[in-house]
């Protein structure tokens, strides 16, 4: 690897960002980040559904090495952490390296050259052929279609992907959907053109995103039936707006940030001793949630149809105030008959009850379990990452895959949390990547691909924390695949995976350099 290594990131979220600033602090300038959006923040800019916030406090939940003492409250919403992602992009001078507009279609691996090869396409124009041709986000493309907007090439030698396992949304397989003739869009994809006032609207879903947005959607609307299949476990949210003296210390003493963002951290942790150890303490978060739902539903008929019967912390905890209380109002009725189909005009329950609506709107989370598209990924052997993964996704510490050569994953298989701040454990990848690019550079590696046996290995370590966790408590979770296999959460202490990832583990790596490369190729090699 040369001093001037092409390094091309995706995405402008919290991952790509943060990889791009750690760069750019190390002295690499040549590197491109691919943006599909036409403006940075990733989930933060996707997501703006009415009340999204962040369930996880701000003091936390933002780069250790840019805190924000102006955090309006302790739980930012949306669009101050989008802000907030602006404003390190400009500060850290990452916007001359970010391409807007541009959708990675596909990326193969070249084994005699060693380079990734990229190709691109104009995100409007794919995005208007994708409507045109009833195309949903990972869906896979038609390469011979004509009508495909043209792809733009380019090579690159690194290929880190910042584009989260929580990014293509997950639609419902529901009988008559094509027919409804309302108006019908996903969380992710609010449509804010869409007036509710007054309207008769079905919401799908009650995850973290619909606690969010039901409160403001029953703020407007006539009616709102939601549709839940299964209750989800709801505490209490510590939020508060945080206080003008606050906001003055830690401006002048950094460190008294720092104190509130490591008491956060440990306080945060500490749930591993239950969630991953020994889940019968979760009994003490299961009687508050109890209380909680006493607290704010009267009713014992809706108490009852919003009180899990499965081990707390087994699917998300979720974090609300207002959530209880918009469901306990007259005008929104929680349905737990189930869905038998959508007709024309309404949702048709599975006691053949039909409720007309003007709107449905998708609560129904992400496709977490193949969070990289089919047919974007091809690593040696022109194998579609998908394809290694079709027993469920994997990784060597939840960033390199093998057969995949200079590869970085950032948000990779196992490196969700159920309990802290997604942006720890992507700093953490960050400083493995890193570290990577700097042993390559020292020890002229032109590519490291993790052995097939450590990638095993540690998988299966993985899967042996997992067993018995809270997680592997019975519950239908996205963070678990159809056989059971976790494969989206980190199963223990987040400072555990950091400790394995402070240093790139060469010894752990086939590493290859430009002559063994070109023995593999059969080319002479000069002495
Ligand atoms: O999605 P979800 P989400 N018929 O998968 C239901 C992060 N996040 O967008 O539980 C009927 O949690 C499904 O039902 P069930 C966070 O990591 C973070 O809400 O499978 N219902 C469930 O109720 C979170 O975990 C923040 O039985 C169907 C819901 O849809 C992740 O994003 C905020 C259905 C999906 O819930 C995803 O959250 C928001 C069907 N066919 C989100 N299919 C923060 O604050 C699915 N459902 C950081």
């Amino acid at each position: 690897m040369t001093d001037k290594t092409p390094i091309a990131i995706i995405g402008t979220g919290f991952a790509g960002l943060g990889m791009g600033i750690k760069l750019k602090e190390a002295g690499y300038e040549d590197f491109v980040i691919l943006e599909q959006g036409s403006d940075v923040g990733g989930t933060w800019r996707d997501n703006h559904y009415p009340g999204c916030a962040c369930d996880v406090q701000s003091a936390l939940y933002s780069f250790s090495f840019e805190q924000n003492p102006n955090w309006s409250r302790m739980y930012a919403q949306q669009g101050e952490i989008l802000d907030y992602l602006r404003h390190c992009a400009e500060k850290y001078g990452l916007m001359k390296h970010i391409r807007f507009n541009t959708h990675l279609a596909t990326a193969h691996y070249d084994e005699q050259r060693n380079v990734w090869k990229l190709e691109t396409a104009d995100s409007p124009a794919l995005w208007a052929y994708m409507q045109k041709h009833d195309l949903k986000p990972g869906d896979a493309l038609d390469v011979n279609d004509p009508d495909l907007p043209a792809f733009e090439a380019m090579e690159v030698n690194i290929l880190v992907s910042g584009m989260g396992g929580l990014s293509t949304p997950a639609y419902p397989n529901i009988q008559g959907l094509d027919r409804f003739r309302g108006k019908m869009f996903h969380s992710q994809d609010w449509d804010h053109g869409y007036d509710l006032k007054g309207k008769r609207v079905a919401v799908i879903g009650t995850g973290a995103s619909a606690i969010q947005f039901v409160p403001e959607v029953a703020k407007e609307a006539a009616r709102v039936d939601l549709y839940q299949r299964t209750p989800p476990w709801v505490m209490p949210k510590p939020d508060r707006p945080m206080k003008g003296w606050e906001q003055a210390l830690f401006r002048r003493v950094p460190a008294a940030q720092s104190a509130l963002r490591n008491a956060i951290y440990w306080q945060l942790e500490s749930r591993v001793l239950a969630l991953a150890l020994n889940p019968r303490l979760m009994k003490v978060a299961e009687l508050e949630a109890r209380r909680h739902i006493r607290k704010q539903i009267p009713d014992r008929t809706l108490r009852r149809k919003v009180t899990p019967d499965y081990t707390i912390g087994c699917k998300r905890i979720l974090l609300s105030n207002n959530y209880y209380p918009a469901l306990a109002q007259d005008h929104v009725d929680v349905r737990t008959d189930g869905i038998q189909e959508v007709t024309a005009g309404g949702v048709v329950d599975k006691n053949g009850v039909e409720r007309e609506v003007d709107a449905i709107i998708f609560g129904t989370g992400f496709r977490a379990q193949d969070p990289i598209p089919h047919g974007m990924i091809f690593g040696r052997g022109n194998r579609d990452l998908l394809d290694a993964w079709r027993d469920g996704a994997e990784a060597y510490k939840g960033t390199t895959v093998h057969g995949f050569p200079n590869f970085f994953i950032l948000v990779g298989p196992n490196t969700g949390l159920g309990h802290s701040s997604m942006v720890y454990m992507i700093e953490s990848q960050i400083q493995y990547v890193m570290d990577a690019l700097a042993q390559m550079r020292q020890q002229g590696w032109e590519a490291v691909d993790v052995k097939e046996g450590v990638q095993a290995d540690y998988n299966a370590m993985l899967q042996a924390k997992s067993d018995g966790s809270v997680w592997d408590s019975g519950c239908n979770s996205w963070y678990v695949n159809e056989n059971g296999k976790n494969t989206t959460l980190w199963p223990s202490f987040t400072w555990a995976f950091r400790q394995q990832t402070n240093r790139f583990d060469a010894q752990q790596y086939v590493c290859e350099t430009s002559a063994s490369l070109r023995e593999v190729a059969g080319e002479a090699v000069p002495a």
